[in-house]
């Protein structure tokens, strides 16, 4: 008879265990209770060589999270908003590495954490950033690249259309369309290309195909040539650095590409910025109210 019960109870204990189990997979944000558990002590990052990835390690040591179990997730921009994409919908804790202009913070109901110990920098810039030897070897195109400039608005704009499956080209041609007097001040002044190459790299981040996208299209209804080509952010800084490659729309600085534009500041040539009040850092959802710090992480 006992035997036969403790046969009764083991399944339902079973049952209790994988329910609570699948609970604690979606269970919502708890207050009440220290983040760092509840998410196994884990920001969820990008891709390896982003700035955002190197400011995020130097981050762990400062605040001091590092010491405090808490480890930076790598990964990719596509993987790390699908993640918070679920978390979204379910209340559920998330630390993200975050960054403005980006469409995340249109979708979903994010806030950056105040940074107290300034490790990612206050309102960063893009750069357009050339060869130095390319003013020389192509100044219409190189006055072109030096008088683009945008708004993260703008930027957004054909971000937005990219996130929702238009093809980076289209979505490029139509903002074209849609925006003749800023595009007019990229263009004034510039002398028509006749064919002469550009070679323009990039990061393939939905900040950067937008940006490089809509720049190459604009030299060549110019009649520049231009191609574009991703590649990874060492790569994209030596490529520039070397002349294998022209040009790039997509030095956010002072901080976050900081670490390359040091490195290569001899062979380049900073042709201005192209987006001021871009930002950097970490990144959670407005339901986490208690969470506002990077502190909190720890405290909290
Ligand atoms: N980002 C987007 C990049 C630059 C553009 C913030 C992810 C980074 O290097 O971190």
């Amino acid at each position: 008879m006992k035997r036969k019960k403790l046969l009764m109870i083991v399944p339902l204990l079973l049952v209790s265990i994988i329910l609570t189990a699948c609970q604690s997979v979606t269970a919502p944000y708890n207050p009440k209770e220290k983040l760092g558990p509840q998410i196994n002590y884990t920001i969820t990052g990008i891709d390896a060589g982003a700035g955002i990835m190197a400011s995020t390690q130097k981050a762990l040591t400062v605040y001091p999270l590092a010491q405090n179990k808490w480890q930076l997730q790598t990964s990719s921009t596509a993987a790390m908003t699908s993640t918070l994409e679920k978390a979204v919908k379910y209340k559920q804790p998330i630390v993200v590495t975050g960054w403005q202009p980006h469409w995340m913070f249109k979708k979903y109901p994010l806030k950056f954490l105040k940074d107290p110990k300034n490790v990612y920098g206050k309102a960063e810039q893009i750069h357009t950033i050339t060869h130095k030897g390319f003013k020389q070897k192509n100044p219409g195109a190189y006055k072109l690249l030096s008088q683009f400039h945008w708004t993260a608005s703008n930027m957004s704009d054909v971000m937005l259309q990219t996130n929702a499956g238009v093809d980076p080209a289209k979505a490029a041609k139509d903002w074209i369309k849609k925006n003749p007097k800023l595009v007019a001040e990229w263009t004034k002044g510039v002398p028509k290309g006749n064919g002469k190459p550009v070679k323009m790299t990039y990061v393939a981040w939905d900040s950067e195909i937008a940006s490089t996208n809509v720049v190459a299209q604009v030299l060549d209804s110019l009649g520049y040539k231009t191609t574009i080509q991703a590649m990874e952010a060492q790569p994209m800084w030596l490529s520039v650095a070397k002349g294998s490659a022209d040009a790039t729309v997509s030095a956010w600085l002072p901080n976050t590409s900081g670490i390359y534009y040091k490195q290569y500041k001899n062979q380049i040539d900073d042709a201005g910025i192209n987006l001021q009040g871009a930002k950097v850092g970490l990144a959670v959802p407005k339901y986490m109210k208690n969470i506002n710090s990077i502190d909190d992480l720890i405290n909290k």
